[in-house]
């Protein structure tokens, strides 16, 4: 029989591509969504399946809308990628980010308990909580040190996730994920702030691009990857947690360097530092150790940082052409 899964933050970059790796396998998709005034749904329908997924209403900050959602669509798997997930903001609505992103968590795993405790559950945590690194290379077991509130939440939902798996023996699987990128990510996250940038600068509908610090390291993926070790991991006979990364870290700074090359471009004649950008507090550098998903879960990234921004450049450049075109 086919199963059943309910997603959190389908209308958000990783729901997108998850809501449509569960519809090729079969499964009924409920998304629950929190009711916004304009429409959010653009990333289904840019990948066509806008109509093959069952929406229930509600927040993740309301643990009653959750119980009334598990007992409308009665699933097998809850995916919990729901969050105030951009790092800067949580410095600026840290209450917020710790209502959705933290107890949002806990909210979801009362609602698993109090419903039907056989249902799997995936927690979206983060390479974040890592923050302030203790170890060159991050792996399942090093100690957490989060630098933003938004770290601070996702380790309280980390925790909670393995104290029900604990105490109530849910079947609760924590992805840390190192940062995912894709056309479909978010234009305030750096790598598609970039990837925008260079379109319009290139079809001549942007000067320069304001950055903050381009030294910091991340470990960048591609989501279309990531979203199948989420899936994987609810598939096995045991819960646990994963590290899923690539393994090579790359500066900011390297990053715009590929994404301006692509189109012929110098990324030093068009980035300029603006200390606005700069966060409270940074996260220098992160490098995840993929080792445990590739061996348990036979989960690796195929995607080079190199094609993911070219996927993206590519992407933005069709959008940015599109856009000239109805104005004109
Ligand atoms: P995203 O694009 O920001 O999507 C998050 C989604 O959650 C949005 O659709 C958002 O809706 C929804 N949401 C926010 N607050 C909510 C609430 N109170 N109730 C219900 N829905 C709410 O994030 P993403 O990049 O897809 O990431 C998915 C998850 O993985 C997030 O939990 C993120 O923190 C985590 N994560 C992401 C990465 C990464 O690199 N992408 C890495 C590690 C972990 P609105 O936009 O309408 O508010
Ligand atoms: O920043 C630096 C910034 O906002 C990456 C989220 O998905 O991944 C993401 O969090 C780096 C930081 O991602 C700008 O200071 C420089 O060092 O793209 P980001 P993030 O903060 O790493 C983790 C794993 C998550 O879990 C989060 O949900 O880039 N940076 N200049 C900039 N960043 C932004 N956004 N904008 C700039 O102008």
């Amino acid at each position: 029989m086919n199963k059943t899964a309910i997603v959190t933050g389908i209308f958000g970059q990783d729901g997108a591509y998850l809501a449509k790796l569960l519809l090729e396998k079969g499964y009924k998709v409920y998304g629950f969504i929190a009711r916004r005034s304009t429409p959010v749904d653009w990333r289904l329908k840019e990948l066509g399946i806008e109509n093959e997924v069952e929406y229930i209403e509600g927040d993740l900050t309301d643990v009653s809308s959750l119980i009334r959602a598990v007992n409308i669509a009665k699933p097998d798997e809850f995916y919990n990628l729901g969050a105030q997930s951009f790092v800067g903001t949580s410095w600026k609505q840290p209450i917020l980010t710790a209502q959705s992103t933290g107890l949002g968590v806990l909210n979801c795993l009362e609602a698993i308990r109090l419903s039907n405790s056989d249902i799997k559950f995936y927690q979206a945590s983060t390479s974040e909580m890592f923050g302030l690194i203790q170890e060159p290379i991050q792996s399942e077991k090093t100690p957490f040190h989060p630098r933003s509130p938004y770290g601070v939440a996702k380790l309280f939902g980390h925790w909670m996730t393995i104290n029900y798996r604990e105490s109530f023996n849910i079947f609760g699987c924590c992805g840390i994920l190192f940062n995912h990128e894709s056309p479909l990510r978010g234009i305030e996250f750096v790598t598609r702030k970039v990837t925008d940038a260079v379109a319009r600068i290139k079809l001549g509908c942007q000067k320069d691009l304001h950055l903050g610090n381009i030294d910091a390291k991340r470990d960048w993926g591609f989501a279309g990857d990531y979203v199948e070790a989420m899936w994987k991991m609810l598939q096995q006979d045991k819960p646990d947690d994963y590290v899923v990364a690539t393994g090579r870290t790359t500066t900011v700074r390297d990053m715009c360097k590929i994404a301006f090359d692509y189109v012929g471009l110098n990324y030093e004649d068009y980035v300029v530092i603006d200390p606005k950008f700069y966060r409270p507090a940074e996260v220098d550098l992160l490098l995840g150790n993929p080792k445990k998903a590739k061996e348990v879960l036979n989960w690796e990234a195929k995607t080079s940082l190199e094609d993911l921004i070219k996927m993206m450049v590519e992407a933005d450049l069709r959008r940015v052409n599109k856009e000239l075109k109805v104005k004109d």
